[in-house]
């Protein structure tokens, strides 16, 4: 314990609304494997059931996500017994501290999220305030933890902004609080596009399947999908205007291999797009193979998923309510 004391803090979730992308392992999931083995950093990471029902949820498909998640978690490489994981609904905390930073965030301020414009376009039968005030629940879930790192995809950058801002503002109304957390986000891959239009981000709420690698596609799925990626007329693998489909698959190749984007321009120099689209798959389909391998023992495994989420949940309550306590206090709140 002493020496978690004096390590810096990661906060980082995921939300269990179906089998993650490549994206979302690239952009986020990755990372917070690699964070957790640079060992610097306590690592709090947290399946954020909690804001998943800002959008429609079958109670049955919740549950099985939220264990899936979990499992996949583990079989991507995250050690669950050194850092806690854990259920955000597991730890009262985050409702609580969630709605007083409610009151501390301004209409104008939510107004502006694109996550928010872009979900309740998607969703315009259920436009509901808690997919309004999504960012506010999202900062308690990072400063309850004094977090110093969060890392996020490119896309919810803007959702840490606010988080900063609001911890400044409860500290420069009462006092010195919160630690203001700093985004950490990838220099490859922090927003996979779509392999169909890769003008959007890839993501598992696309109606076209053909356009997101899902985590738990077969892989000759995977395959098929990367050999009918959009690309164009050029048959050239370069970056360059017009044309974002190949430098996207050269991204997840970067990602996949470690190469960068100027060795692989070189390394198919000459080659057409059956070629590199074949090599693009086959990194793909070895770093996620052996990982569906894992998830494949984990899921099977619920007694140990359920010792590694009861022990997280404990854990994190001992972090979190300690903030929340301090909180109130500042607030005015009498203490129980
Ligand atoms: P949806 O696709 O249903 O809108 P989502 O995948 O964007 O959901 P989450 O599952 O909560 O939302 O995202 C988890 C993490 O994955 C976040 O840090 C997010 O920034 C990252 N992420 C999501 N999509 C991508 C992407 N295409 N490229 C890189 N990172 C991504
Ligand atoms: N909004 C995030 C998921 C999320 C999160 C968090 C990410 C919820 N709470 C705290 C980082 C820190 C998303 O990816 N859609």
């Amino acid at each position: 314990m002493e020496n978690n004391e004096s390590k810096k803090r990661i906060l980082s979730a995921i939300q269990p609304t179906g089998v993650l992308t490549l994206g979302n392992y690239v952009g986020a999931l990755r990372n917070f494997v690699q964070l957790q083995k640079e060992d610097k950093y306590e690592c709090f990471y947290m399946i954020a059931d909690l804001h998943s029902i800002t959008v429609k949820q079958e109670p049955k498909d919740l549950r099985n996500n939220s264990l899936d998640l979990l499992a996949l978690f583990l079989a991507s490489g995250l050690d669950g017994e050194k850092d806690p994981i854990f259920y955000q609904s597991h730890v009262p905390a985050h409702s609580q501290l969630g709605w007083v930073l409610d009151c501390f965030t301004y209409f104008g301020e939510l107004s502006r999220m694109t996550q928010f414009k872009d979900k309740s376009s998607k969703h315009a039968d259920n436009i509901n305030a808690g997919l309004f005030t999504y960012p506010s629940l999202m900062a308690a879930d990072i400063l309850l933890y004094q977090a110093d790192l969060v890392p996020i995809g490119k896309d919810q950058k803007q959702h840490l902004e606010l988080t900063r801002d609001l911890a400044t503002r409860f500290n420069h109304t009462y006092s010195d609080t919160f630690k203001v957390p700093e985004p950490y986000i990838p220099k490859v891959g922090a927003k996979i596009m779509s392999l169909q239009n890769p003008l959007q981000k890839m993501s598992k709420s696309d109606p076209n399947e053909n356009s997101y690698i899902l985590m738990l596609d077969p892989l000759d799925r995977i395959v098929n999908k990367i050999k009918r990626a959009v690309t164009d007329s050029d048959a050239c693998v370069k970056r360059g205007e017009g044309k974002e489909g190949v430098e996207n698959l050269m991204s997840i190749y970067s990602a996949m291999t470690g190469k960068t984007m100027d060795e692989i321009e070189v390394e198919f120099d000459g080659k057409g797009y059956g070629d590199f689209k074949m090599a693009v798959a086959e990194s793909v389909v070895a770093v996620l193979g052996p990982i569906q391998e894992k998830y494949k023992d984990y899921i099977k495994n619920k007694d140990y998923l359920e010792k590694i989420y009861r022990s997280g949940a404990e854990r994190a309550m001992y972090v979190a309510n300690k903030t929340v306590s301090k909180v109130n206090r500042k607030v005015g709140f009498i203490r129980p």
